[in-house]
């Protein structure tokens, strides 16, 4: 069914163990998908951790595909990404070898013990927010606010695209 595709977008995040080459390849497996086509992405940005202090620099990106799998199997599908990654839940907010956090679910809003969509924090970061702007300027999100409006607010500051 042609309107079972939904768009999504998701946030790439990396800051230990060449976090370059993690945010690159977890952009190549994300092509891999199965249900999933049209993977685009923005450019890779260095930023400023956010969260506990001492860890290093983040290596950030936001990646935008359609899929029919649906929101909780798309989960699945990214933590899988993660797990190959070695990732290791330590700390809140603590360093990580990847990240990969679904912002948008095509305009759904998403409610429950394993996801929240759109992603609870991200309007008030740089780091998905510009990334964000440069594959997708015209969006807006599920409750009408428009990703143009959100910059307006939010600081460059630091976030450097590389
Ligand atoms: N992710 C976090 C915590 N802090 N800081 C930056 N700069 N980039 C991130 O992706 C990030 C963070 C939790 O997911
Ligand atoms: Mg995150
Ligand atoms: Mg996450």
């Amino acid at each position: 069914m042609s309107d079972s595709w939904q768009t999504c977008y998701i946030g790439l995040g990396s800051n230990l163990d060449s976090p370059r080459e993690q945010v690159s390849s977890a952009l190549t497996e994300l092509t891999q998908l199965p249900q999933c086509r049209n993977l685009k992405h923005s450019s890779l940005y260095r930023s400023d951790p956010v969260g506990p202090a001492g860890q290093p620099d983040y290596i950030n990106a936001v990646a935008c595909l359609e899929t029919c799998l649906s929101p909780l199997h798309l989960l699945d599908a990214l933590q899988g990404i993660e797990q190959a990654h070695q990732r290791v839940r330590i700390q809140h907010w603590g360093p990580r070898t990847l990240d990969l956090d679904l912002l948008l679910y095509g305009d759904q809003v998403i409610q429950n013990q394993r996801l929240t969509v759109p992603h609870a924090f991200m309007k008030v970061r740089n780091f998905v927010l510009y990334p964000l702007a440069e594959i997708a300027p015209n969006l807006s999100l599920p409750d009408g606010t428009q990703l143009l409006i959100l910059l307006k607010d939010i600081e460059i500051g630091t976030l450097e695209k590389i």
